[in-house]
């Protein structure tokens, strides 16, 4: 055979090797569909952007990211997901709890500390977060990848709260979780569920006279405007989940599946970045756009008053969950003692 045509040969192969390798890496390269609970720039949005950038700078995979309302309410993104229709959903167990009822152990008032790096160690190290939960999750057809907090729950109200019989007579929206509600029937108030689709126009209408929301939320979504009263009760921290659809993560590919792992390890860290300092700077913000605010800081004294009625709504968590339940709080706090101590 000549140069030549060895040459021509080999170039020959070479070209169908290269389209061959070029098509195998197209099938591969899958688009992914993830939504979340937020609008752009919010913390949900901030992560679901962040997992994208790693996984299109590490891999040939594209992701598609749905903001609220886009595809629907928080339930609707959920549905989506279990059924396959997108593969990764960002979801709080503010709405999570009515499908997986151990995850309302987030709405136990005052069980999580306030301190925001001892919120992260225990997000980073506690067993019942990266073990127990994972495990719940996938009883119900999901791939736990990251729990993390986006800030501590601040409520609004129509006139500054600062004792639980301040509350009475109030109807206050609760995202759509039967343990949340039994917190604010414990605060003295009247628990109203509602998406949040309908909190707003509810707040305008006063068809409801309060809400709880992280700061960065209440300034974003304009809540400020319609129940100007802020009140920090130091009760929780607002916590969300991000998580796949459970059938594809387990089709994936073993490379794939580290892929999406690392990209939500990323996001996490991006994320405790992002929300440091974010509620200071939503507060400044607020009180910059309106006259008729109120910040009401609740003293430790105020604070026992709420505190005292925590007990009985633990006793509803374990009425909810049962066994598993009081299995999860165990480890909680054991988990949460641990952080605690350093
Ligand atoms: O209150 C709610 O329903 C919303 N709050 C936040 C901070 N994120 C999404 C959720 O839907």
């Amino acid at each position: 055979m000549s140069s030549m045509s060895k040459f021509k040969k080999l170039a020959g192969f070479s070209a169908f090797a290269f389209a061959a390798m070029t098509a195998a890496n197209s099938v591969n390269a899958a688009n992914w569909r993830y939504a979340h609970e937020e609008y752009e720039g919010d913390v949900q949005d901030v992560f679901a952007y962040d997992f994208k950038e790693y996984i299109e700078d590490n891999s040939d995979h594209t992701v598609q990211v749905y903001r609220f309302g886009e595809l629907g309410e928080s339930d609707d993104i959920m549905e989506q997901t279990q059924a396959g229709i997108l593969q990764f959903v960002n979801q709080s167990p503010g709405f999570t709890g009515a499908l997986i009822p151990e995850a309302q152990i987030f709405f136990i008032p005052y069980l999580m500390p306030t301190n925001m790096d001892t919120v992260i160690q225990f997000f980073r190290e506690s067993d019942a977060i990266n073990e127990a939960f994972p495990k719940l999750y996938a009883q119900n057809g999901l791939e736990l990848l990251q729990m993390y907090p986006e800030g501590e729950m601040v409520v609004t109200v129509d006139e500054p709260v600062t004792k639980p019989e301040d509350f009475n007579n109030k109807k206050i929206r609760v995202m759509t979780n039967p343990l949340l509600s039994e917190t604010y029937s414990a605060f003295g108030a009247t628990p109203t569920p509602l998406p949040w689709g309908e909190v707003y126009g509810a707040l305008q209408t006063n068809m409801i006279q309060g809400q709880e929301n992280p700061i960065f939320w209440i300034e974003s979504g304009g809540l400020y405007e319609v129940s100007p009263n802020l009140v920090f009760t130091s009760h929780g921290w607002f916590t969300t989940a991000m998580m796949a659809n459970k059938n594809f993560y387990d089709g994936l590919a073993d490379e794939d599946k580290k892929l999406v792992q690392d990209a939500a390890d990323y996001a996490f860290e991006k994320i405790i970045v992002h929300i440091d300092g974010l509620a200071d700077e939503a507060l400044a913000k607020i009180k910059k756009a309106s006259d008729e605010v109120t910040v009401t800081r609740l003293t430790d004294e105020q604070i026992e008053a709420f505190k005292a009625r925590a007990p009985q709504v633990e006793k509803k968590f374990i009425e909810m969950t049962g066994e598993s339940g009081k299995e999860l709080l165990n480890q909680f706090k054991e988990d949460l003692k641990e952080v605690q101590k350093d």
